[in-house]
């Protein structure tokens, strides 16, 4: 498979200024013409179309007459074309497809019977021949045809301008988009699908009518997208003055999708899971999904729509973007601090090992073979934290001030991530020469920070060293600008006010203009070794550094274990408050880890314990927010910490720590169960959530106790649950200990939601990432379950993905979880080549492990590596681990 590579960007020979397409919908073949006004910027140049081989060519005229023979040539992935006018011309290509038969979810497809499609980031070359590409805009018109009984529905992107019926029981919608775009933003849809409809009056006056599509028994379950997105539009001019700019905003959610959802040009397409909530079926988790997804795709509309990218290594110039919008849109919708704990624990669980392991590439990729397998958490999420830097280097309004200038200058352009670094520094006169090595260089810097108080001087000294460290194809890495937040705290807790700052020789005042003083300071570290004295330090402080996680490293300090107990219990910074006790928490997990190998006895000591006792009855406290102090971190988040990643010590070691304090805590947890129950009425309000995940915990704390009594509360809550975040919670407890009360509530729920297919994902999941030993056997058999479904890219996330997190069958010693995942990777490539290389990706960091399971692991990735007719997105992933 060929590479492409950044450094070879060419802008194109030939602008395309206008493109009438027409669909003729079929239940065997569908026919699409595309006619388009093709204009050449250079003459003489060949004019190369990409096209899937899937494609069936049927007439391609110039002007109004065929092209001859001689001057157009298909290979399996082009049509070149030559020989052509030197001025503007009509190039007419008609082509053959069969939406039915593509189960790959990339171009037209048809799922649950309509036809749906996803043309981000190449699928429209599987749809006609097309210079794919997102820096080739043009204003398209879509017209539909189609048999009206079977699809009586035809949505396009833009304004319906026409409609009516034709003979045979057909029917025909034609849509026109006034805004160019690229054609990944392109979409149709044709089916039986029902709306629920509102409106939203934007800040100058404009109604706009809402539509969220669903089939007719789903139409009860869109209020809270409804909400979600009404929530978008009002925060998305409160925030950035960004109003919607066409009078109609489609949705639509499908079964079938390889993604979360595609910000299509006002007909956003969505997975279904991400559209779809009662509070019956869906969990708090899925509520707040939906909140961020509806929001993101929405925000999409300006930072990816308006403004595109160039090419797709400028991916995070959207996706950085509209993640860190989306970010703030739920802070603002629900707790700042909780969210801000999510995404960064989001961020080290996924984002960090693909930093450390052989698929670690920059924030904008240098090459690839397949666009899709760049999709990552690199761009999305550690691209946000990228932008997040810029608000936090330049301050909230300087950010706002960044972007009105980017829109200013780019609206209606597909751009660099230069031009959006440009906007922000030009539009608040700043200079950061290292800040661009964000978007260049790969790997997790690790910041190590060293800290003195001088009480003669009254100075508190901050030494920090950054390194990053090579990745593949980069074994040199320069200093890059990371900002380091920093607080002070005194003996009683309180922020010590922060007066001024020596950073070597240069002396900063650091109180505002208006002369208010400041408790949290943003230290500049860009050089490999820097030291910054606070002066006018009266006491000797207690450092809380890297406030609400000012920048994507790795900090290793010398702060105390009895300094992160007074961090957990003072800090005036939520993040930095959750972040103690989460550093308490590895340093005791690594420790009992390392005992567990030796095969000495464990035992977690008191102050731990009381450090989450306090926490958890600190009733001044936001309930959420206990609840992730409660949290350990994860089995994989740990495993990344050690040397050699040991799964089954790591395994046993979390199992008893949580026991330990449900042990030590067992009156504390089963108070705060009783004082947390859900009213009847389900509130998705960011208080009752709090409450319920605090509760939720708290049962599943209990739950590890695996004592009779413990079993009965777990059924009774499980019965009397009345809504799926406190039901399934239950469920998942009931699950941890085998027996006769997890089986009765695992076919219990099964008969309860069978017909539901999103709760039998939930149902799926839970059994797939059980530690009962053996587990593969069983996950295998529900292969063959009538709710499990390998087209659906759900139900494969569900079942083999949620396999692949359970550590310990995952990584079972004699290999049969890793044969497991080969076979499934095998077989779902010959169906659909995204899902697959998302499920192969589970391989990708085996040199973690000891010497048996790199061996076991690395036959499996021959095995795959191997096979014939591979896809390009499993062999990129199969060839870049193995390297
Ligand atoms: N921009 C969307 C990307 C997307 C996608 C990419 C590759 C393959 C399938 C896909 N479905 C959606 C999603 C987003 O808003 O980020
Ligand atoms: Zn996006």
């Amino acid at each position: 498979p060929k590479e492409i590579f950044l450094r070879d960007y060419k802008a194109p020979d030939y602008a395309f200024e206008k493109v009438d397409l027409k669909f003729e919908l079929g239940e065997e073949k569908t026919l699409v013409t595309s006619n388009i006004r093709v204009l050449p910027k250079s003459s003489g140049a060949p004019l190369i179309l990409d096209g899937d081989s899937s494609l069936k060519l049927v007439t391609l005229k110039i002007n109004g007459s065929s092209v001859p023979e001689e001057d157009f040539k298909i290979t399996p992935r082009k049509l070149h074309l030559t020989s052509l006018p030197t001025g503007p011309f009509e190039l007419e290509i008609v082509t053959e497809i069969e939406p039915q038969n593509n189960t790959s979810l990339e171009g037209l497809y048809k799922s649950s019977g309509n036809f749906c499609t996803q043309c981000e980031a190449e699928g429209f070359r599987k749809i006609t021949y097309y210079q794919d590409r997102p820096d080739v805009m043009s204003k398209f018109t879509t017209r539909i045809e189609a048999d009206k009984a079977l699809y009586p529905v035809l949505l396009g992107n833009g304004n319906l301008i026409e409609e009516g019926d034709l003979t045979d029981g057909k029917h025909y919608a034609v849509w026109e988009d006034p805004w160019t775009k690229p054609c990944y933003l392109f979409a149709l849809v044709a089916g039986q699908l029902v709306s629920r409809d509102d409106t939203f009056t934007t800040m100058s006056g404009r109604k706009v009518v809402l539509r969220i599509w669903t089939p007719p028994q789903d139409i009860p379950k869109t209020d809270h997208a409804m909400k979600s997105l009404i929530n978008s539009m009002k925060w998305d001019e409160e925030v950035f003055g960004l109003e919607y700019d066409l009078d109609l905003f489609n949705v639509v959610a499908v079964p079938d999708f390889n993604m979360g959802a595609m910000e299509n040009k006002s007909l956003n397409i969505f997975n279904s899971r991400l559209v779809l909530a009662s509070p019956e079926t869906a969990t708090d988790s899925d509520y707040a999904a939906i909140e961020g997804v509806i929001g993101h795709e929405y925000f999409h509309n300006w930072t990816g729509n308006r403004v595109t990218c160039r090419d797709w290594f400028q991916l995070s110039l959207k996706e950085g973007l509209t993640v860190f919008r989306d970010q703030e849109f739920s802070s603002d919708m629900g707790s700042r601090g909780v969210k801000r704990i999510s995404d960064v624990s989001r961020l080290r669980i996924s984002q960090f090992p693909q930093d450390a392991g052989p698929m670690a590439h920059p924030v904008r990729p240098q090459s690839y073979i397949k666009m899709d397998n760049f999709y990552t958490v690199t761009v999305y999420e550690k691209g946000a934290e990228v932008v997040r830097m810029y608000q936090t280097l330049l301050g909230k309004e300087g950010f706002r001030k960044g972007m009105d200038l980017y829109f200013q200058r780019h609206d209606g352009q597909a751009v660099s991530c230069e031009e959006f670094m440009a906007a922000m520094f030009d539009a608040n006169d700043a200079k950061f020469p290292t800040f661009p090595l964000w978007y260049a260089q790969a790997g997790t810097p690790i910041l190590t920070v060293t800290t003195s108080y001088d009480a003669d001087a009254q100075s508190f000294t901050i030494k920090c060293k950054q390194e990053v460290p090579p990745t593949a194809g980069q074994p040199q890495k320069e200093p890059m600008l990371l900002p380091l937040a920093v607080g002070l705290l005194d003996s009683q807790g309180n922020d010590m006010r922060l007066s001024s700052v020596k950073d070597g020789a240069s002396l900063h005042n650091l109180s505002s203009s208006d002369g208010d003083f400041t408790t949290t300071a943003v230290l500049h570290v860009d050089k490999a070794e820097q030291e910054f004295t606070f002066l006018g330090i009266t006491e000797k402080p207690v450092p809380s550094l890297l406030r609400n996680f000012s920048a994507p490293v790795r900090l290793v300090s010398d702060v105390t274990d009895d300094e992160l107990f007074f961090l957990l219990a003072h800090d005036s910074d939520q993040f930095n408050r959750w972040e103690a006790g989460q550093t308490l928490a590895r340093k005791l997990m690594l420790d009992l880890i390392s005992k567990q190998q030796k095969g000495e006895e464990l035992n977690v000591n008191s102050a731990f314990i009381e450090g989450i006792r306090s926490t958890v009855t600190n009733s001044s406290l936001d309930k959420e927010f206990v609840a992730k102090c409660m949290s350990l971190p994860g089995e994989s988040e740990i495993a990344d910490l050690m040397e050699v990643a040991d799964p089954d010590a790591i395994h046993t070691v979390r199992r008893f720590v949580i026991k330990q304090i449900a042990a030590s805590l067992r009156e504390e947890l089963l108070s705060t169960v009783e004082e947390n129950r859900s009213s009847a009425a389900y509130d998705p309000s960011h208080e009752h959530r709090a409450r319920r995940s605090l509760k939720n915990i708290s049962l599943s704390y209990m739950a590890s106790l695996n004592e009779p009594e413990i079993t009965e509360l777990l059924v009774n809550e499980y019965k009397n649950a009345t809504n799926m975040t406190d039901q399934v919670s239950a469920l998942a407890a009931l699950c941890q200990n085998p027996g006769d009360a997890r089986s009765q509530a695992l076919s219990d729920f099964y008969d309860q939601w069978k017909e539901e297919a999103l709760v039998m994902n939930k149902w799926l999941a839970l059994q797939a990432m059980s530690d009962v030993p053996g587990n593969v056997e069983h996950v295998r058999s529900l292969l063959e379950h009538p709710a499990f479904d390998i087209r659906n890219p759900n139900k494969v996330y569900s079942l083999i993905g949620g396999f692949c997190a359970s550590a310990v069958n995952f990584h079972a010693k004699d290999g049969s979880g890793y044969k497991f995942l080969a076979d499934i990777v095998l077989e779902l490539d010959k169906l659909n080549p995204q899902v697959a290389s998302r499920m192969i990706s589970a391989f990708t960091r085996w040199r973690r492990f000891d010497e048996e399971r790199q061996a076991l692991t690395k036959a499996q990735l021959e095995r795959i590596k191997s096979q014939d007719g591979l896809s390009d997105n499993v062999f990129e992933i199969a060839s870049k681990s193995l390297a």
